[in-house]
């Protein structure tokens, strides 16, 4: 939905005050803790955000993607940790649904889904396709007006809250690569669906992933998102908006380093004066401040070219391994700022380098952010379109 400019200003307004307030005080707790309080996954239901890329009939904010992602810039300006908590139903949980699902589906799953009293994950990664998601081998088999579902999903992001599961799986065991793959909806509590136990991470701690393992798991047919054998296109469709929202996300984040840098550097004084005044420490920031900036455009042209309806996954893509990339390289400077500070767990810069690691592999790594910038110039080329 196109918004009027005064009610996203409130909107907007109304996040950042939540991050400031509700969340910026909460971070070492979280983080130790590993736990996002209850009482803020409340606010974050009351003002919306698990419904904000929900269609406004399905009980959503339906927010275009220009909006979502200055949203996202200042969920971004926290811990990563309490954007997961919704971050799996504004995105790639629910999206699927959203883009694909029949209007039966999407009356019986998103108004939870929108009001946060359903909680979606995307289950795509397995332990042996990873980079190749077209490689998975979970099975999907025809019986009757079910599937039945064999094989494990890992690194499930929210999958222990999960109520339900937007599962890529081979309904064609016979045809190897992305064209035996469909997607469906797997609700929790189907008998022979379980969840492992939280991985230990290296950040993020508030924010969970499992494995998710299928035994003999019978699934309605009536679940299947789209088309069979459509599965893949289906899950590449939902990670270039899911991307556009990551970059965003890693881009708030780099906003509130250079703060922090700043507000430090103004303040701590070495060889007789504040160390914003050495043109070393002023050249980490600035290039951490043009960088950004560079993310922030990207991000909101290819936005609102998706808006506009055209294929961002060019778009996306670039913007994912910019923003993420250079998001990593702020978060290296806001520890060399901060000096020996930035490497004590009291000062939560160490929290966030640790924190913003993830950015660079999820949703797809650099590596094959690359290869698809790649391979989209390629195709330009071949059709004349370059
Ligand atoms: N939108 C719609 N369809 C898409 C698409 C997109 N963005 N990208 C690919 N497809 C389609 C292709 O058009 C192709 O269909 P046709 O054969 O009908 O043309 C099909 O999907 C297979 O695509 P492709 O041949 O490019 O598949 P590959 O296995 O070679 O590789 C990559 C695809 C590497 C790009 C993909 O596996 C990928 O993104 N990997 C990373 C996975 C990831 O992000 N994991 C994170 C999990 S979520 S945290």
């Amino acid at each position: 939905m196109a918004f009027d400019a005064e009610i996203r200003d409130a909107l907007i307004e109304q996040v950042r005050r939540f991050v400031n307030e509700k969340c910026v005080p909460a971070e070492a707790e979280v983080a130790e803790n590993d736990e996002v309080p209850q009482s803020i996954v409340d606010e974050m239901k009351n003002l919306g955000l698990f419904g904000i890329a929900v269609p406004e009939e399905y009980g959503g904010l339906q927010l275009d993607m220009e909006t979502e992602c200055l949203v996202a810039f200042e969920l971004g300006q926290t811990s990563p940790a309490f954007r997961s908590v919704a971050g799996t139903n504004i995105g790639i949980g629910s999206q699927a649904l959203v883009l694909f699902g029949t209007e039966e589906q999407k009356t019986k799953w998103l108004p939870g889904v929108a009001s946060g009293d359903l909680i979606a994950s995307f289950a795509l990664t397995e332990p042996e396709a990873g980079s190749d998601a077209a490689g998975l081998k979970t099975k999907a088999i025809r019986d009757g007006d079910h599937y039945v579902f064999n094989g494990t999903k890992r690194y499930i992001t929210n999958a222990n809250k999960a109520d339900i599961f937007t599962v890529m799986a081979r309904t064609d065991p016979d045809t190897p690569g992305a064209k035996g793959v469909s997607a469906f909806v797997v609700e929790r509590d189907t008998p022979g669906v379980s969840v492992g136990v939280p991985e230990k991470k290296m950040g993020q701690q508030g924010a969970h992933i499992c494995d998710v393992i299928f035994e003999d798991a019978r699934v309605p047919a009536s679940n299947m998102i789209g088309k069979e054998g459509e599965g893949f296109k289906v899950a590449m469709s939902v990670l270039d908006k899911g991307r556009l929202h990551i970059s965003a996300v890693a881009t708030g984040v780099s906003k509130r380093l250079i703060r922090e840098m700043v507000n430090y550097a103004m303040e701590r004084k070495q060889f007789g004066k504040p160390i914003m005044e050495h043109q070393m420490i002023q050249a980490m920031i600035a290039d951490s401040q043009a960088e950004t900036y560079a993310a922030e455009c990207m991000i909101m042209d290819a936005a609102r070219r998706r808006d506009a309806g055209e294929d961002v996954t060019l778009l996306a893509s670039s913007t994912k391994l910019f923003a993420t990339e250079a998001c990593g390289r702020v978060a290296d400077r806001a520890v060399q700022v901060f000096g020996g500070a930035g490497y004590v767990a009291d000062y939560g810069i160490e929290r966030f380098y640790r924190d913003v690691r993830i950015f660079r592999l999820y949703e797809g790594t650099s590596q094959i952010q690359q290869i698809i910038i790649a391979r989209e110039l390629a195709r330009a080329a071949k059709t004349g379109k370059l």
